[in-house]
């Protein structure tokens, strides 16, 4: 194994949402790890590259404080910390520098069933339930509101049963937690999905070239979610329409049928899905003998 300075060390959380989506990430950029969960580190079989498994709300930390060179958090955790160091006069030691479209969720915040909403204002002189204290207080200060932030670690939800709060401000995804608590999402503070961030602490070459491998196959791994690569024979008069209808694609290769004047096989990369409707265009404008295949994997 290669000296500990040379390897790349990615925070990542060890047992929640974002773990078997982040581990599966990476595995799709070529990682092979040794997975025990009750393990704090994985080491990388075919890369210089170990995991550090950790709680999500330690990532930015270890991030910041350059014990780990990467991560991969929620961006409301990133956030909190953010404006937490913000709001204590330091700065986060990481920068942002990808959306993982994974971990959708938005910090909401929601009103008892029956209560009336009319804007930020209706939070004026309440008290409201959340564990993102940072966030919340800055929403509250950017609309003059002045409104108790209250503190929970867990079950905010419950807090308005209790009678510990008037308002909650909590994640939202499907938002049948709050509909199961007689409550209703009413303002959202922030649109959520996992990150990476990265440590602004200098790395050295052999690590940044490292690390610079690793997110040019994040970003390959990213741009083919979507991709297909469709294939199909058309007369030569309707390429132009075809081409038209091909989603999100760049130049596709035109190639001759054998022992055909005027009908030719297209091949082409869309970077978006392709739906049955697009097929059936396809085939109403003259195209026949389609196939759409998935991509694994694109180095631009
Ligand atoms: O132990 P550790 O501290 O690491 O984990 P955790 O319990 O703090 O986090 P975890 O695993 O629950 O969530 C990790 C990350 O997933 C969050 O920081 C978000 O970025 C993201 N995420 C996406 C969510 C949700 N969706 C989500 N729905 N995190 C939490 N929730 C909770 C929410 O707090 C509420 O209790 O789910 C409930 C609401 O869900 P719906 O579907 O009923 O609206
Ligand atoms: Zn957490």
């Amino acid at each position: 194994m290669e000296a500990s300075t040379q390897r790349i060390k990615i925070a990542v959380q060890k047992s929640g949402r974002l773990t078997d989506h982040s581990i599966d990430l990476l595995e799709r950029c070529g990682l092979k790890v040794t997975k025990s969960k009750d393990q704090l580190i994985c080491y990388g079989e075919n890369m210089p590259i170990d995991l550090l498994l950790v709680r999500d709300d330690d990532i930015p930390g270890l991030v910041g404080d350059d014990v780990c060179d990467l991560g991969i958090v929620g961006l409301n955790v990133v956030e909190e910390k953010r404006l937490k160091l913000e709001q204590e006069g330091s700065k986060g030691q990481f920068k942002q520098i990808f959306e993982l479209e994974f971990g959708h969720c938005r910090l909401a915040i929601a009103a008892p069933q029956g209560v009336q909403y009319e804007g930020p204002k209706t939070l004026n002189n309440s008290k409201i339930a959340t564990s993102y204290i940072s966030l919340l207080t800055d929403y509250l200060t950017k609309n003059n509101v002045q409104a108790e932030a209250v503190y929970f670690s867990g079950a905010v939800e419950i807090a308005p049963k209790l009678g510990r709060a008037d308002f909650i401000c909590d994640l939202v995804s499907s938002g049948s937690t709050l509909a199961a608590n007689g409550l209703r999402e009413v303002a959202v503070i922030l649109e959520s999905e996992a990150v990476v961030i990265q440590t602004l602490a200098p790395l050295g070459d052999a690590k940044q070239a490292l690390v610079d491998k690793i997110l040019q196959r994040l970003d390959g791994v990213l741009k083919v979610h979507d991709s297909k690569y469709i294939m199909l024979h058309a007369p030569r008069s309707a390429l132009a329409e075809i081409r038209a209808l091909l989603p999100g694609s760049e130049a596709p290769t035109v190639m001759p049928l054998e022992g055909s004047d005027d009908r030719v096989a297209v091949h082409a990369v869309c970077r978006e899905n392709v739906f049955w409707e697009t097929l059936e265009n396809l085939k109403a404008a003259g195209a026949s003998s389609l196939l759409v295949l998935p991509v694994e994997k694109m180095l631009a």
